[in-house]
């Protein structure tokens, strides 16, 4: 990435942002939306105009912390706004294909959370909303950002350049703990109505999305067996684990106790249209691991090893070298020729998870600019989806599960 601008700094047209929900992506987000201009040169400006939340005490102080010029606790009016040009929805699942079709309807880009929807029919009335308003040049992204984490980017380009060969294996995990504790409160995402599902959607669905972008093929077919270890909580209180509110209140009872709506762990294998075999483990239940997302391809010429606690290394095995010394070799993507890492530290220096995002940010204003659809776009994010509702669907079909005699 050149560091001498492209753009001149004073002649570009503004790119007013809007945003609803201001909770763990809310903050993300906004991180990404107020840094992005600093570190690349953009075609265009980011203006971080309106947050949108529910409650208006809550959202104004967030509107103040977090950079943004005004609150509402209306997302409509944000849509109504001439100086407002892209909608970013960081809010629940069970809201997104309200806002996003509203918006693209509106005339609004998008940037919608992961996964995409609720449900496989949400996400088809989001990606027809988005096909439809691609024909008037508004553009739909969905915000999958472990794809731009440089060591992921890195790694598709080597795939995609037949470093790998043929992919035999993919081997996916996405392991956290915060829920271990039965005590820990029904939050959002532990409940259906408002999260679609629990780990199966909220982190499982990073690592589909990896799995099929890292390989350039698609998922065909699923085997699942899922579990919800915690059925009973106490109601959540704002702001607690992974940056939730409350759930809604029919999630609650009267002791103050609510029921546990989703999957705590899904655990499931895979073929692809490539033709490899794939396992995937996602769980909130794993003591010790914190956003530990792993992945590892095999193919005939070589593997990739990818592991987001240690997130700027990428470790390449080249089987074309000599038995003698070939191995898994770490590669360092700090360098100013690795995706995205020219426009910030010197070699060595590191990024973190909010990179994703601002890289993220970057790509967007570019094919805004641009006129190209973005991707992972709302078909990647509806893939994406059928292979939850999949996954979910295998599950719950007993007849295939074979039990051991005896
Ligand atoms: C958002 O992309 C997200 O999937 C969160 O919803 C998860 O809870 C987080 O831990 C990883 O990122």
């Amino acid at each position: 990435m050149s560091s001498l601008p492209q753009h001149s700094r004073t002649a570009r047209p503004p790119l007013g942002v809007g945003m609803v929900g201001h909770s763990f992506m809310g903050r993300v987000h906004s991180h990404a939306w107020r840094s992005v201009d600093a570190f690349f040169d953009l075609p265009m400006r980011p203006e971080l105009r309106v947050v949108a939340g529910r409650d208006a005490a809550r959202v104004e102080a967030a509107a103040a912390r977090l950079g943004w010029a005004e609150s509402t606790t209306d997302w409509r009016e944000l849509l109504d706004r001439d100086d407002i040009a892209l909608i970013d929805i960081c809010a629940q699942g069970s809201v997104h294909a309200e806002i996003a079709i509203a918006a693209l309807e509106a005339g609004k880009h998008v940037l919608c959370e992961k996964p995409l929807a609720n449900t496989p029919a949400e996400a088809e009335a989001m990606a027809r909303a988005a096909a439809a308003a691609a024909e008037r040049g508004v553009l739909a992204m969905v915000g999958f950002n472990y794809r731009r984490v440089p060591a992921l980017t890195l790694a598709r380009t080597l795939v995609a350049d037949g470093r790998l060969g043929t992919i035999r294996h993919v081997r996916a995990r996405y392991l956290q703990d915060w829920i271990v504790d039965p005590e820990h409160p029904l939050v959002w995402r532990l409940v259906r109505e408002e999260a679609g599902s629990g780990a199966l959607g909220d982190i499982g669905a990073h690592i589909i999305d990896l799995a099929e972008f890292l390989t350039g093929d698609h998922i065909t077919g699923v085997s699942a067996v899922t579990e919800t270890f915690v059925h009973k909580r106490p109601l959540g209180t704002a702001g607690s684990g992974i940056g939730a509110q409350a759930a809604g209140p029919t999630s609650g009872s009267a002791d103050g106790i609510g029921t546990v709506t989703v999957d705590d762990a899904a655990i499931f294998l895979a073929r692809t249209s490539g033709g490899a075999l794939a396992t995937f483990e996602a769980t909130r239940f794993a003591t010790g691991r914190k956003n530990a997302l792993s992945i590892e391809l095999n193919g005939s010429r070589g593997s990739l090893s990818f592991d987001f606690e240690a997130m700027n290394d990428l470790w390449f095995h080249d089987h074309d070298e000599p038995a003698a010394t070939a191995g898994f070799r770490r590669i360092t993507v700090t360098e100013p020729t690795h995706p995205y890492t020219g426009a910030w530290w010197p070699p060595g220096h590191g990024l973190g998870y909010e990179h994703s995002f601002t890289h993220q940010a970057r790509d967007l204003v570019e094919a805004i600019a641009t006129g190209t659809t973005p991707q992972p776009s709302f078909d990647d994010g509806l893939r994406v989806q059928r292979v939850l509702a999949a996954v979910e669907a295998s599950a719950a079909d007993s007849s295939r599960w074979t039990p051991v005699d005896g």
